[in-house]
Parts: structure tokens; sequence; C-alpha cells
């Protein structure tokens, strides 16, 4: 007699009134604060057969022989959004050491604001440099930089709140040519640099996933369309129309020269929710109707203030 394997998966919930994480037989949830504006409100990001379900402290894991995938929410309180980080990096980096990670994703509290002097979003940057620095050192660390998305989140709490996909898949980073790689950007950006790849490809046996990090309107390492919703759009489209071909995934998936032979689904987090009607208008005449109505919009803060809008997505192959 055959027993069933069990398939838990670890999933992301927009539209909640507090951000926290959650447990079931099923598996792992994070509910965010975030503004759901329109899309499926809940997402499957990862499913692990026979997994092990481990909390430590504020993190829990779903650990398989072959992916360890897990989630944080960390109330940043006294000790400041740069150590919070670092704390929750150092947990995420052990539990995965052996492991590649492919994805991440970061909620960043008020990642706009300033505390203590720096930009929010300089902080954890921060805090996040410093845990791979410390991992794997500075000369090793920016060719294991996973996939990943920073946005703000906007609570009366200062709560941060992280997803990461890991496991041992052969995984290979991917950066865009038309973009400085993040993690090289110079210093006026901030004093630590982001740590993040623009892409990751999974070899998963039957095919190819690919994770295309937050994508926006940056070209070299400068914010491009200032105030510009429709130059800030194509740019950001020209930014991922090139990152999907590094990716391998070639061809805008939907449009009318389609020659896509994989299977895409966005995210897109606009800042001023006023904006999406006409950003989903102009998606929808880049991939049609039917993966616009698949596509998650939600309302967040970009990491830099200038941009309007940041595009992730996940390909399979
Ligand atoms: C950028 O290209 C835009 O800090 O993890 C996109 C994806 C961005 C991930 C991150 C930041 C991050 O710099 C912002």
């Amino acid at each position: 007699m055959s027993v069933a394997a069990s398939l838990e998966n670890i999933r992301i919930r927009f539209g909640e009134a507090e951000t926290a994480c959650l447990a079931d037989e099923t598996g792992l949830q994070l509910n965010l604060a975030s503004p759901h504006l329109s899309g499926p409100v809940s997402e499957v990001l990862f499913e692990c057969e026979d997994a092990q379900r481990v909390s430590r402290e504020s993190l829990h894991l779903l650990r398989s022989e072959k992916c360890t995938v897990g989630m944080a929410v960390l109330e940043c309180g006294s000790q400041g959004i740069e150590a919070a980080a670092k704390a929750l990096y150092d947990k995420v980096l052990e539990e995965t050491k052996g492991l590649n990670l492919y994805r991440l994703w970061n909620f960043v509290p008020r990642i706009n604001d300033e505390s203590q002097g720096q930009e929010n979003y300089r902080s954890f940057n921060a805090g996040r440099w410093s845990s791979f620095a410390e991992a794997h050192g500075e000369a090793e660390m920016n060719r294991l930089l996973p996939a990943a998305t920073a946005v703000g989140l906007q609570e009366d709490q200062d709560r941060l709140a992280v997803v990461f996909l890991a496991g041992n898949q052969a995984v290979q980073y991917c950066e865009n040519p038309r973009q400085t790689p993040a993690y090289q950007y110079p210093v006026e950006f901030g004093p630590c640099s982001p740590s993040f790849a623009r892409g990751a490809v999974i070899d998963v046996g039957s095919g190819r996933v690919g994770y295309l990090s937050g994508t926006s309107s940056i070209c070299g390492c400068e914010t491009v369309g200032e105030g510009d919703l429709e130059r800030q759009f194509s740019e950001t489209i020209e930014n991922i129309g090139e990152a999907l071909k590094q990716m391998g995934f070639d061809g805008w998936p939907g449009n009318t020269a389609n020659t896509a032979t994989y299977s895409s689904k966005f995210r897109i987090y606009i800042r001023d929710a006023a904006d999406f009607p006409e950003i989903r208008k102009r998606f929808s005449e880049v991939v049609g109707d039917e993966i616009v109505g698949q596509t998650v919009f939600i309302q967040a803060d970009i990491c830099r203030k200038p941009l309007k809008l940041e595009i992730e997505g996940v390909f399979r192959g």
C-alpha cells in the first residue's frame, strides 16, 4: 500500500490587517498589511513534498531533502532596522547553509522614511550586506546573491518581513546588461549596496523556473523618468525584456509576436494607487488580458522615492 506524499506550501497573502506569520497543516503563510489592488489575493510561492515544519523563534521553515523555505516577521522596536535585518539574515543564512538561495522577498517598514539619520531602505541594506559579508566574505558574496524584491510596509508598528526560497537545485544568477549590478551601485545610493541579483534560474529536472527580481525604471544606476509614469513604465518593460533574455526566457510572453513557450506570473507594486488603472492598461498592452488578469497588483512604496512602480515575475518552461 502506498501512502500519498504530503504536499505543503509557502504562501503570501496581501491586504491583511496586520503583518504576521501563520502555520497550518497545509504549510506556511505570510500575511501582509500591503493593500491589494487586483488579481489573486493569495499566492503559493513554493511547494515542498514531505516537508517538516520547523519553527525557531521568529523563523518558520518548511524543510525537505530538496529545499528549505521559510519566513519571518520581526518587530524592529528599539534595535532599529539595520540590526533587525542583520539578525534576520544571519538566521536565514544559517538555516540555508550548504544550499543555494533562490529568491527573497523583503518588506521593509516605512522604506523611504528616515530613522536615526538614515533612510530605512539604506539601513536595511546595511544589515543585509553585513550578514552576507560575514557568511561568505566580501570577495565571494556577490556571486551567491539571490533574486530579490524589497518594497515598503506601512503599519503602526515597524515590522520587517522576509520570505526566502532555498534548495539543492542548481541555480544560475543573472544580471542585466542595461543595469549596473545592484551590488555594485556607487556609494551615493547608500553606504552598503543592495545585495541581490537581477534574476535566478533554477534547474528543476522537469524544466526551469526563473525568478525575476523586482525590476524598475533604472538604467545603469540612474532612476529614469522621474515624475513620468509612461517613461517609467516603458523603461521597466525594457529592463524586463533584457533580463528575461539573460535568463534564457526569450520574447515577452503573451504579445502579438508571441514566441513564448513558457508560463509567466507577475506581481506589480505601485506607489500611488491612483496610477493603478493606467499601469494595468499599459501592462495589458504588453502581456494581453489573460496574463494581466492573473497579475497581482499591490500598493507599496518602492525603494527609491521617485520610482512609481516595480514589476517581478516567475517563469516556468
Ligand atoms: C533596483 O533595481 C530597484 O533591495 O532587494 C529591486 C529589487 C530593488 C530588489 C532589493 C531593490 C531590491 O535597485 C529596487
